[in-house]
């Protein structure tokens, strides 16, 4: 059964753009409810781990130090079907394939700088929640 909760990451680029509002806007339009935000710069150290899948491929570097440039926001959301309809609202990696309305369409600059996160699995979304937000109550 699909799970209720996912996690999000507004990245650096558009808190930098001045697009943090817009972005929670768009989430909450579609029906998501946010259970914990939290605005925060990535260490090199937190970037590394959470990116770690993706340590082998070329562009790892490049990743990790965008997302350590500026502060970013870490959010997990609560929805029906979240982790799916999440990665529908914020459309494909790369903006220039993304669908019209999503948030990466309306406001990412590149495949690299995509404005958001969202989780690719359930799994991932609990992995994902309690790095950022650690065993707080509503991981549980
Ligand atoms: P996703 O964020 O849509 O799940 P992934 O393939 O998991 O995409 O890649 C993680 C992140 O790595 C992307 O969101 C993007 O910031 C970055 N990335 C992915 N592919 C490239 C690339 O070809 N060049 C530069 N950065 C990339
Ligand atoms: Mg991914």
């Amino acid at each position: 059964m699909a799970g209720k909760r996912t996690f999000t990451m507004i990245k650096p680029d558009a808190v930098e753009n001045g697009n943090i509002g817009n972005i929670i806007q768009k989430i909450t339009d579609a029906g998501f409810g946010i259970s914990a935000m939290k605005y925060r710069q990535l260490t090199t150290y937190q970037a590394k781990e959470f990116y770690a899948v993706h340590a082998e491929r070329p562009f790892y570097g490049e990743l990790v130090e965008y997302m350590t440039s500026g502060p970013i926001v870490a959010a997990v959301l609560e929805k029906d079907n979240a982790v799916e309809d999440f990665r529908k609202l914020i459309g494909a990696t790369n903006p220039a394939e993304a669908e019209e309305g999503t948030i990466r369409k309306l406001y990412a600059e590149s495949i690299g700088r995509n404005a958001v996160h969202g989780s690719d699995s359930d799994e991932n979304a609990e992995i994902e929640a309690k790095f950022h937000f650690g065993q707080e109550e509503f991981v549980n």
